[in-house]
């Protein structure tokens, strides 16, 4: 049985991740589960505690940021000499459903990467607004260009890596936000790892508010524009 570790970065998630740990526990009962909470101010990291669940740990930064809080769960899943390293959202639009799935691939395939894609054939979005399906498609058609990447969904956040892949991402150390996402990527693919895509459905958020916010979504783009001009 391979030692994995999943890694979910939470703000104000209280009424969500609690359901995910549950399915989780259920579906992978020998995985460690990471949260990094940055100190949510709605209580996320007060629930957890209170959960009895043996192989879940709660990590909480007094910082904001979802790339270093992605950074922080990688490095300390390398600390526990994890073998593969899941990432997802809290939010429950990454269905846990999938992980048993993703990591058997990943362990058996000896992949470095297996991302949960929504725009290969088996996968898509429920219930996201137009304009998120719009600037998701954008960001992904112009990574796609400058980096010439074979993934059809390079900014999904579902995902596992191996050992090898995690500490490429590690060097993705100034990307902030969702800059993590492709930056890490970028480095993945440029070192010729082996990558598959998983058909996921991803369903829009019921509970609690997105962090993605119109700043965010241009610092994206310029960092872009900057990975274009070193690449
Ligand atoms: N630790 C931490 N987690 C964050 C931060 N921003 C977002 N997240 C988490 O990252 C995941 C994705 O964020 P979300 O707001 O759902 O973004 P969206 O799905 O792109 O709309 C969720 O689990 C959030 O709780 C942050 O600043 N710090
Ligand atoms: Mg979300």
């Amino acid at each position: 049985m391979a030692n994995i570790s999943i890694i979910i970065p939470t703000y104000n998630e209280r009424d969500n991740v609690v359901l995910l740990i549950e399915q989780i526990v259920k579906l992978l009962p020998n995985s460690k589960i990471l949260i990094v909470d940055d100190n949510s101010p709605d209580g996320t990291a007060e629930v957890l505690r209170n959960l009895k669940i043996p192989n879940l740990t709660v990590f909480v930064r007094n910082e904001r940021g979802l790339g270093s809080a992605l950074r922080y769960g990688i490095k300390k899943a390398l600390e526990l000499e994890t073998e593969f390293i899941v990432t997802m959202d809290a939010d429950l639009s990454h269905d846990p459903i999938y992980l048993p799935q993703m990591t058997k691939i990943a362990i058996e395939g000896k992949y470095d990467l297996v991302i949960g894609s929504r725009y290969i054939n088996g996968g898509g979005i429920e219930n996201w607004p137009l304009s998120r399906r719009i600037i998701s498609r954008g960001a992904n058609y112009l990574f796609k260009l400058i980096s010439h990447s074979p993934l059809n969904d390079n900014t999904s956040n579902y995902r596992v890596y191996s050992r090898k892949a995690a500490l490429l991402a590690l060097d993705c150390e100034t990307a902030n936000g969702y800059e993590f996402q492709i930056c890490s990527i970028f480095k993945i693919i440029k070192s010729n790892l082996k990558v598959i895509e998983y058909p996921i459905i991803f369903k829009n958020r019921k509970l609690g508010k997105s962090k993605l916010r119109i700043s965010e979504i241009l610092n994206w783009f310029l960092y872009i524009i900057k990975l274009s001009l070193s690449s």
